[in-house]
């Protein structure tokens, strides 16, 4: 392919340029390079490169659900708004039956993920899980389950005494389709202790992915940017990403999730800005070059800067998601959900073909009566 379109006066580009088109791997220093240029259209350009030579047009999105069964959380990590103690105002943990409504409520639409990530809750039992699962299993068997971070599930084996693999295991049978990306914050154990002191570190929540991938679950990884970490953190999580990537192949998308401060106990740091979403969303394609997706999540992003990042490396948009709890209750402006034609709209408004997936990317087929998965 040609480098046509492409100009910079940083020559630090030129070279990674060079890379990007002979389909090389880029090195730390490339990334931090990346960071740092000044020149964004031509991060942008390099990434987009890459997402057209992965996707063409194509842009992914799916008709999804939240599912927070529970706030209550044991971790009080400084990062998040969401979570609370046990007796705390505001606290709430969701019956099984409450769960099955609630899963069965919001827009017409027929829904093809259920998103569920909830607290750590210090009394549930690991059968109230399983019995989530198996219980939306048999009540929506259409519909994927993407269930439970690596820090839930390390946390649920701690507390049912049963070792990781045998705890993903129960999970798969019980119903878990795959896994989300979330948890995975900063890897770096000096960032770790400021904003997530009580979650599994870095190398636990890998370990915990590996297992995982090598029970048969897919999943996402997340990566939490705008807090404390510099660009450094910010590579290694990259880099850690994408050699456990190499070892499993098990990570279907990346999502960089944009830090937001409200209600946090980290309220006095400032929102990122829509520069470093961009950057972000750009760096992650051309690091990450063994993960097929990268998210714009429109959620944290706002649906304008995620159509943006369209052009910037991203390749999917998440979907309508109904009913978001973590960013709003971090002070996120967007709406709760969105209705599959706005998404439709915002992804060919960008000048892209927007396809309807089921979690594991395969394109999803509607006519008016009828929802088919094209395999
Ligand atoms: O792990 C919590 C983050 C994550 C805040 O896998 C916050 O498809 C910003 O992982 N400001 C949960 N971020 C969300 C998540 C996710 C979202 C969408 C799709 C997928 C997927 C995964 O949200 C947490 C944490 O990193 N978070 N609090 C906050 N105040």
């Amino acid at each position: 392919m040609s480098s046509h379109g492409f100009q910079t006066d940083d020559s630090r580009l030129t070279s990674i340029k060079d890379r990007v088109l002979a389909c090389e791997r880029l090195s730390a220093d490339d990334a931090l390079a990346l960071y740092c240029s000044a020149d964004i259209l031509a991060v942008g350009w390099l990434a987009n490169h890459v997402r057209e030579r992965m996707h063409g047009d194509k842009t992914y999105f799916n008709v999804n659900r939240h599912i927070n069964p529970t706030n209550v959380c044991i971790a009080a990590c400084r990062l998040c708004a969401f979570g609370r103690k046990k007796d705390a105002p505001g606290a709430y943990t969701m019956a099984l039956e409450e769960a099955f409504q609630t899963a069965a409520s919001g827009y017409s639409e027929a829904v093809t993920e259920f998103h569920i990530v909830g607290g750590l809750h210090p009394d549930l039992p690991f059968q109230y899980f399983l019995e989530l699962v198996s219980g939306l299993k048999a009540r929506f068997p259409q519909v994927h389950l993407k269930a439970f971070t690596m820090v839930e599930v390390a946390y649920l084996a701690k507390r049912a005494k049963l070792s990781i693999a045998e705890t993903l295991r129960q999970l798969k049978e019980a119903g878990v389709d795959s896994l989300p990306g979330g948890g995975a914050e900063i890897f770096a154990d000096r960032v770790r202790h400021i904003i997530c002191d009580h979650k599994i570190d870095g190398d636990q929540w890998l370990d915990t992915a590996r297992l995982a991938h090598q029970t048969g679950l897919k999943s996402n990884a997340t990566m939490l940017y705008g807090h404390v970490e510099n660009d450094e953190d910010r590579v290694d999580h990259l880099l850690k990403l994408r050699a456990l990537q190499d070892e499993t192949g098990g990570f279907q998308t990346f999502i960089p999730l944009a830090f937001h401060p409200d209600n946090t106990p980290l309220e006095h740091l400032p929102r990122t800005t829509g520069m470093l979403d961009i950057r972000q969303i750009a760096v992650s394609r051309l690091v990450l070059d063994n993960f097929p997706h990268i998210k714009a999540y429109w959620q944290m992003l706002t649906p304008k800067i995620a159509q943006i990042a369209l052009r910037f490396g991203a390749d999917d948009l998440d979907g309508t998601v109904i009913e978001e709890k973590i960013y709003h209750d971090a002070g996120a402006t967007t709406p709760q959900g969105m209705r599959r034609q706005e998404l439709v709209r915002l992804i060919r408004d960008a000048g892209r073909e927007p396809v309807e997936r089921d979690t594991m990317y395969r394109p999803v087929i509607r006519t008016e009566t009828s929802v088919t998965v094209a395999v």
